[in-house]
């Protein structure tokens, strides 16, 4: 009857929010997926980890996706309602598409060097590339509790200490934990000043608490247990640790050559796949596993910072998203994702496409992007 229940309530609030709002894909989906077989034998623990799965796009009308995993296997176990989603939001229309990994980008731009100064940029970019990955063994972040942040954080610690020995990383790490529990102490803990400061220095991620979407999926539970980043010595390699992944690992410095940074993360993430206890989670059809559907597939976003006063003169990104949609980009702020472009008509540029792309597409994509884009600059520029 308990279930009875639920099920009612999810299939009535998802039909009142799509009243509102039709592009809410959780809402959209779930309640075909109630009514159908596999839906209907779910049993009732299982029914309530896809409650938590959905929660947020309840709470959150206007999300797009509206739905995180809470474990790796979810994208199996709900199958019917996950694949529906993808499938729309990744815009696979035969449905049968499978993600295949490729990096080598060897035979891209000249010998495998993307050098921006080719296509017209006289000033080094800031240039980043993360890919977002989860530990088979652990549950995803929202469904973790503060025990599992803990015991994460330190398996990821141990990990640590085996980059910092190699010569290449080194490195510190930064920890928010106020404790590791029972008393005990955190020898990586770091002021609210110096978490302040990595913050503004694009090093470590904002406070989660903040985001409503990561909020009522659990994602930001717990806070600030578990959380946290490595830094390499030189400064170029983060691995941040307790985010909306349990791991984001990035390669970003200011430079010419694209593939600087994309190579460099491709090495630095076969080191830390080779370190004892760490078993990335894969799906067969998505690739690597994350907690967003968005992120699924190569889990990459690789970006640059560019400055484009023309396409942003009223002071919002407006027509820059108008310009870059169309060319498969998106246009995020300077402090990244939800966050105003900066007062120079800067803003963050990255391919849109995280699935059912390889990973050397994704880095092609984002220098054959902002070629074009800053033609539409330029002419802009022309035109006023
Ligand atoms: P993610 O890329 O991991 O999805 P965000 O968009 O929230 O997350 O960005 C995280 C941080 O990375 C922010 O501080 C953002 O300013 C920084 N960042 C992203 N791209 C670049 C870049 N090309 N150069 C410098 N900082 C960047
Ligand atoms: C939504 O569904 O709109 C939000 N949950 C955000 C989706 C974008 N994905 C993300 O930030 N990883």
């Amino acid at each position: 009857v308990q279930k009875d229940a639920l099920v009612k309530k999810l299939k009535e609030s998802a039909a009142d929010i799509l009243t509102r709002h039709p592009g809410n894909r959780c809402c959209k989906y779930l309640i075909p997926y109630l009514d159908s077989a596999e839906g209907m034998a779910l049993n009732d623990s299982d029914l309530e980890i896809f409650r938590r799965c959905v929660q947020t796009g309840i709470d959150n009308e206007d999300s797009g996706l509206g739905c995180y995993a809470m474990q790796p296997d979810d994208y199996k176990k709900f199958g019917g309602f996950f694949n529906a989603v993808i499938r729309d939001y990744h815009g696979d229309e035969t449905g049968k598409e499978k993600h295949v990994t490729d990096w080598d980008a060897s035979s891209l731009g000249d010998n495998g060097v993307l050098d921006v100064r080719k296509i017209g940029f006289q000033e080094e970019l800031s240039m980043r590339v993360r890919v977002g990955r989860n530990l088979k063994q652990y549950n995803l972040p929202g469904k973790m509790d503060q025990a599992e942040r803990i015991s994460f954080e330190k398996t990821m610690l141990k990990a640590f200490d085996s980059l910092i020995k190699i010569k290449d990383y080194g490195g510190t790490v930064y920890s928010l934990s106020p404790d590791f529990g029972k008393g005990e102490k955190n020898p990586n803990k770091i002021s609210d000043a110096k978490y302040q400061e990595l913050v503004d220095a694009h090093v470590l991620f904002k406070d989660m608490d903040a985001d409503p979407f990561l909020k009522s999926a659990g994602i930001s539970s717990d806070w600030p247990y578990g959380r946290g980043c490595w830094q390499s010595a030189d400064k170029q390699c983060i691995i941040w640790f307790g985010e909306e992944d349990q791991l984001r690992i990035m390669c970003m410095k200011k430079g010419y050559c694209l593939n600087e940074v994309f190579d460099r993360l491709n090495t630095m993430l076969k080191v830390v796949e080779g370190i004892e206890g760490i078993e990335f989670a894969t799906s067969d059809d998505y690739g690597y596993v994350t907690s967003c559907p968005s992120n699924l597939g190569t889990g990459m976003r690789a970006s640059v910072h560019v400055k484009i006063p023309n396409l942003t003169a009223d002071g919002t990104d407006k027509k820059a998203k108008e310009v870059c949609k169309p060319l498969g980009l998106s246009v995020r702020g300077t402090g990244g994702e939800h966050t105003p472009i900066g007062s120079d008509g800067t803003v963050d540029i990255s391919p849109s496409n995280r699935l059912f792309i390889k990973e050397c597409e994704i880095i092609a994509r984002l220098y054959e992007g902002v070629k074009l884009l800053m033609e539409k600059e330029n002419l802009k520029k022309a035109v006023a």
